[in-house]
């Protein structure tokens, strides 16, 4: 389980609950009236209403048609200019983490070492992406050929780039997705989860300050109905999306239909993601990977582990340790220090879980069912055993983990089972067998594979992340081909004869 020791508990920036309206010196755009969210403070526990202004279709219209405008001069400024305010942006995170880390557990409601990680993961993105970009935006490269003409190749930005976040990283895949796209030479029209609209806001006002033109970014509020009226836009070049798998799907239909060019969409999603344990395996290691895997964040990640496999023979151990490590973690007040499991994000989500768990305490073999708090978003960890992996047939957002046994000789049939989900994005394997390790990586067309560790982790540059088929079209975010997704290519071919040598 994580160890939360050495935090201090961070006060909020007094500001914090000073309402403010969010179309503010005509960079954010709010056409319609303010939709209340509901957030708690959570060092006092008051609930306030911040109101935040929906932008309707006239303001996605001149968010794109600006950002057209804004496209021409970025996509024109040196690789190493864009790079330069990549850079600045990471320095400025780090200057006011407290200001972000507070705004990470009130809107987020993420426990303190979540919130720490992600603004190092939101600049680490920051510093990579102008990194990679300096290499593959700065001059054409030179190709061979014949002589008498001179072959270049170089990357170019497409256009206006609508960039579509979800609520679980509010900051890191706000930041990665709309710095991979400026650096790329876009401009860039972001929408972030109807549950995280300020954090985006202070993202935004950060990366205008560290040199991106207003122009060139822009920012709109709402839900997926202002989602889907932007991915419609007739101006839009490019879409990046981490959520939903649904929702990706919807978004390749509305770009289908489209009349114009054909417009590429990078999405990332979500994933049943499984682990496997064998008699091999370690069960200390395997219990407190589990854990980990399992109930951080709540279980809010794209990565969490939701279905464990154990082998039969060693199950009602590792299954008992399992329980016994679920029972350590203190849930609660996610500024509390001490805290390991946070709210959910919102009530929704909490009633969703909730429904899951009652049908889960009548169908399956309940192991453990955590104590929570009678009041606010939470949802104790959760652990069932199921006979069949078949019976769970949809991504489980939260801190529910599902086991299930097989036999040693039924490998196969996991490895089968895991295939037939249709999702790829993470996978757990615990052996201390090679062959088994490699038979099963081998196997399995999924994104990112853990080998006797935790399924937490996709440090930028070190673990690239994302997934396959359901979870997601590719490339990596974090990854050395990330960028040239948000590019086109020009080739650019010259008679040399013609010019006189
Ligand atoms: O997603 P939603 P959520 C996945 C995770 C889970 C989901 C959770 O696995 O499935 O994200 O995030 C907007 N047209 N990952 O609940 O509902 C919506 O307003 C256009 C995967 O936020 O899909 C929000 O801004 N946009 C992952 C965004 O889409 C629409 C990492 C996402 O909303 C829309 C993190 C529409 N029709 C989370 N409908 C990975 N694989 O890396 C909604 N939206």
């Amino acid at each position: 389980s994580a160890d939360n020791a050495g935090h201090a508990r961070i006060p909020l920036p007094r500001d914090l609950f000073q309402p403010e309206r969010i179309n503010s010196r005509g960079i954010e755009f709010g056409e319609r009236a303010a939709v209340n969210r509901l957030v708690t403070d959570v060092a006092t526990e008051r609930v306030s209403a911040v109101p935040v202004n929906y932008s309707g279709p006239n303001d996605v219209n001149r968010a794109v048609t600006t950002a057209r405008d804004g496209f021409s001069t970025w996509s024109r400024a040196p690789a190493t200019e864009r790079a330069a305010a990549l850079e600045r942006a990471a320095d400025l995170l780090e200057q006011r983490s407290a200001r972000f880390i507070a705004w990470l557990q009130r809107e987020g409601g993420k426990t303190l070492d979540d919130c720490v990680s992600e603004v190092r993961e939101a600049a680490d993105f920051c510093r990579y992406y102008a990194a990679e970009g300096r290499k593959l935006f700065g001059d054409a490269q030179p190709l061979p050929g014949p002589t008498g003409e001179r072959n270049t190749l170089r990357l170019r930005g497409r256009g206006v780039f609508a960039a579509i976040s979800p609520w679980n990283f509010p900051l890191a895949i706000f930041m990665g997705q709309v710095t991979a796209a400026l650096m790329a030479g876009n401009a860039v029209v972001a929408k972030p989860a109807e549950q995280t609209p300020r954090i985006a806001v202070e993202a935004v006002r950060l990366l205008h300050e560290a040199g991106i033109p207003v122009k060139a970014l822009h920012l709109i509020q709402g839900d997926g109905h202002i989602g889907a009226a932007l991915v419609a836009h007739r101006d839009i070049a490019g879409v990046v999306f981490t959520g939903s798998t649904e929702v990706a799907r919807s978004i390749n239909r509305v770009l289908a239909g489209k009349d114009g060019p054909i417009v590429p969409l990078i999405a990332e999603t979500g994933g049943i993601n499984a682990m496997i344990a064998d008699a091999t395996a370690l069960p200390e290691q395997v219990a407190d990977d589990v854990a980990t895997s399992a109930f951080r964040s709540a279980g809010q990640r794209c990565s969490a582990l939701r279905l464990l496999f154990v082998q039969e023979d060693v199950a009602d151990r590792i299954i008992e340790m399992i329980v016994g490590a679920a029972r350590e973690l203190k849930i609660g007040d996610p500024s509390d220090p001490a805290t390991h499991v946070g709210w959910v994000i919102d009530d929704d989500a909490r009633k969703r879980l909730d429904a899951h768990i009652a049908r889960m305490t009548r169908e399956a073999r309940v192991h453990f069912a955590g104590p929570a708090p009678s009041s606010g978003s939470f949802v104790a960890p959760h652990i069932f055993e199921l006979d069949d992996a078949r019976h769970l047939t949809e991504e489980v957002f939260g801190p529910i983990l599902h086991i299930v046994r097989y036999s040693s000789s039924a490998l196969d049939g996991v490895l089968e089972a895991i295939a037939d989900s249709g999702y790829g994005l993470t996978l757990g394997i615990h052996s201390r067998i090679d062959d088994t390790v490699e038979a099963v990586v081998d196997r399995l067309q999924v994104g990112n594979v853990y080998v006797n560790r935790n399924m937490i982790g996709a440090v930028v540059g070190v673990q690239p992340f994302g997934g396959h088929g359901l979870s997601g079209t590719g490339p990596k975010a974090g990854g050395p081909h990330y960028l040239t997704r948000f590019a086109t290519e020009q080739t650019v071919t010259v008679n040399t004869a013609a010019a006189g040598g």
